[in-house]
C-alpha cells in the first residue's frame, strides 16, 4: 500500500435502501417460477404469474468462495405477497459449513426471520428498521416478508461458509410462515 495515499472503495452502500452499488456486485433473483416445491401449497405456485419476482439479492463477494477468514456482504429485497396463505419468502438455508454464523439486520420493511436447528426446533425473531440477528452456527435460516411493502435486510456471512439447500429442498422447515386472521401464524409441518 502506497503510503499516506487515501482510496475509495469499489463498493457504496445506501444505508437507506441498502442498495449496493459500484463493482463487482453479484445480482440474483427468484421469481415464481424459481421456486417449485419451496411452498406448501404448489399447485397455487404454478398457476400464479411464473414471471413475477418474490425476491432479489445483491451480493459483495470480495473472496473467492470458500476462503477462510473472509467476508461477505449482501442486500436481500423480498417483496410483499403470498402464495396461498404462506408469505413470500427466502428458500432457506444451513451454512454447507456449519459451525458457520451470519447477521442479519433490518433495513426497512416488516418481516419475521424463521431460524431453526439441527433437531428441527424452530425460532422466529421479528426483523423491521434497525433490528440486529445473529444466527448461530448449526442454525438455517429464512426470511418471510409479513408486511405490505418490500421488506430489506443486509447479511455478513464468512466467505467458506457455502449453503446447503438440499437438506431444506428434501425436508423442508419444521414450521411455516401463514396469515391467519391477518396476523403471522406458525403452522406445524405435519399441519395442513
Ligand atoms: C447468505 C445469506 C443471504 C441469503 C439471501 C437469500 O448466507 O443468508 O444473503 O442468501 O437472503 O436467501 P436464500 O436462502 O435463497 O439464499
Ligand atoms: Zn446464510
Amino acid at each position: 500500500m502506497e503510503k499516506g495515499k487515501i482510496t475509495i472503495s469499489p463498493i457504496s452502500l445506501d444505508i437507506t435502501s441498502g442498495q449496493l452499488s459500484g463493482s463487482p456486485i453479484m445480482q440474483s433473483c427468484r421469481k415464481i417460477a424459481d421456486l417449485k416445491d419451496v411452498f406448501k401449497d404448489e399447485n397455487f405456485r404454478s398457476q400464479m404469474v411464473q414471471d413475477d419476482l418474490v425476491y432479489s439479492v445483491q451480493a459483495y463477494l470480495p473472496e473467492e468462495e470458500g476462503t477462510s477468514g473472509g467476508l461477505y456482504f449482501g442486500t436481500t429485497i423480498i417483496h410483499p405477497g403470498k402464495i396461498g396463505d404462506e408469505y413470500f419468502m427466502t428458500r432457506g438455508h444451513f451454512h454447507a459449513r456449519r459451525e458457520t454464523g451470519e447477521f442479519y439486520w433490518g433495513i426497512k420493511g416488516s418481516g419475521i426471520l424463521i431460524l431453526m436447528d439441527e433437531k428441527r426446533n424452530v425460532r422466529a425473531e421479528e426483523m423491521k428498521q434497525g433490528s440486529l440477528h445473529y444466527i448461530n452456527h448449526c442454525t438455517a435460516h429464512r426470511v418471510a416478508n409479513i408486511g405490505s411493502e418490500p421488506l430489506v435486510f443486509n447479511a455478513c456471512w464468512p466467505s467458506d461458509a457455502g449453503h446447503d439447500y438440499d437438506e431444506i429442498s428434501n425436508n423442508g422447515f419444521a414450521a411455516r410462515l401463514v396469515e391467519k386472521e391477518g396476523k403471522p401464524f406458525f403452522l406445524d409441518e405435519n399441519e395442513g
